[in-house]
């Protein structure tokens, strides 16, 4: 079968997005791994290629599959609408972060099946059962539209990360040039790890894990690091410093194999306050950004926010990572030149603050 996944644009009006970032469609190369048997499967990713009608009548695809953020809910259903129009036999599969807190947004005559939580087992079940003409009915994770919908739930069968099939990078050889994070690029992205074992009240991440963090063994993680060209990795995970243990034997093991990569990852302002001999060894084997959120000025606040850490966490990882000469994402806190001190950093003030710092680095 022919089987085309589809990365949407941001949406015009959307803060951020593009302008300062694309990163690797990397859910899209993961279902494209974990797809069994002959199948012919391309990778369209409309933020650098816009032209859906090209690719549908070039390819003539038997299923269509798109992911989406919550940002890109509308533009999606816009995109099953055009599929639709072109050839109604095509099969049409929504997945991804949106598809997983609010599958009923996904209700709609253009869209045949809905896919929840992590999309490589099911989406491979969907497209077997299609290849021999069976029935879609009692998939986990999946909801059926045949008159009217029937959700079957997740269960718990995706929460070995290991037992997942590498990301196929090779279907956006095409795009990889166009990767990158401000001045990061080429980026490529790897996940090492998912969820959370913190409870913040503003956060719906732990929750799709149940509350568990899943990782990856670092020898695997070693063994995907060693197949991606890319200098440049950012760690698509919820927050990758947390087992401070495993990161360590990490940090080992991709020093032994002679990995030398610019790393761009997740940590908590208290992993990083409280381990600075961990981020130095980091430091040394590429650690070159940690994207720290700060969120409050105050203790009440953060505590009410249910964050785990304090105000004076987020000093001392300021400083530790200053001091070893870390990027600290939003940038302007790195920012020798920048009026803006720590305590003045809030949740909102940082995302404008990563706006304005990255047009200014281009
Ligand atoms: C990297 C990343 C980004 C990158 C972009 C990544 C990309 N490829 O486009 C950047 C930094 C640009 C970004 C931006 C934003 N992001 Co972001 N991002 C992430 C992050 C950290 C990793 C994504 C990833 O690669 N995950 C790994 C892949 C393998 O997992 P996955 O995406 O879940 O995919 C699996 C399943 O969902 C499913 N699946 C996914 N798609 C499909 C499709 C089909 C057909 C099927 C069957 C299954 C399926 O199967 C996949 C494989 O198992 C996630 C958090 C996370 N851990 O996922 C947040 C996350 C996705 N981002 C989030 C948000 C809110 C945003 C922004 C809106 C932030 C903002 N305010 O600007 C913007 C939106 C971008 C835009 N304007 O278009 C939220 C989304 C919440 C939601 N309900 O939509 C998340 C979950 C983080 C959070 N804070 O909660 N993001
Ligand atoms: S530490 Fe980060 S990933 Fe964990 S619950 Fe809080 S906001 Fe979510």
């Amino acid at each position: 079968m022919k089987i085309l996944l589809v990365q949407p644009a941001k949406p015009e009006k959307a803060l951020g997005g593009e302008d300062f970032s694309i990163f690797e469609p990397l859910a899209l190369e993961y279902l494209a791994g974990g797809v069994a048997g002959d199948h012919d499967v391309r990778i369209l990713d409309m933020r650098l290629d816009h032209d859906l009608d090209f690719h549908l009548r070039d390819f003539q695809p038997d299923v269509v599959g798109v992911t989406s953020y919550t940002v890109h809910v509308n533009t999606v259903k816009r995109l099953f609408q055009q599929i639709k129009a072109f050839n109604p036999d095509v099969f049409t599969v929504v997945g991804g972060h949106h598809a997983t807190v609010m599958h009923q947004d996904f209700y709609t005559p253009c869209i045949d099946i809905i896919v929840m939580g992590e999309g490589v087992f099911p989406f491979r079940e969907v497209v077997l059962r299609l290849e021999k003409k069976k029935d879609l009915a009692g998939i986990p994770g999946v909801v059926c539209m045949e008159n009217g919908p029937i959700v079957i739930p997740q269960g718990n069968q995706n929460s070995d990360l290991d037992a997942l099939p590498f990301p196929r990078r090779d279907l956006t050889a095409d795009y990889r040039k166009s990767y990158f994070s401000e001045w990061m690029k080429p980026l490529a992205s790897i996940r090492t790890s998912k969820g959370c074992l913190f409870r913040c009240k503003f956060c719906a991440l732990w929750k799709l894990t149940k509350g568990r963090y899943l990782t990856r063994k670092p020898e695997c993680i070693v063994e995907e690091l060693g197949t991606i060209g890319e200098k440049c990795v950012f760690f698509a995970d919820d927050e990758s410093l947390l087992d401070t243990k495993r990161m360590g034997v990490l940090a080992d093991l991709i020093q032994r194999a002679g990995i030398r990569k610019r790393y761009f990852l997740y940590g908590r302002s208290d992993t990083v306050a409280k381990h600075p001999e961990l981020i130095e060894k980091w430091k040394e084997i590429g650690l070159e950004r940690v994207f720290v959120g700060l969120e409050f000025m105050r203790d009440a606040d953060l505590k009410l926010i249910r964050k785990g850490s304090s105000v004076q966490n987020n000093a001392t990882a300021v400083k530790v990572l200053k001091s070893l000469d870390i990027d600290i994402f939003p940038p302007s806190l790195s920012d020798p030149n920048s009026t803006v001190t720590t305590s003045q950093i809030c949740g909102n003030t940082a995302l404008t603050l990563i706006l304005i710092s990255s047009a200014s680095r281009y």
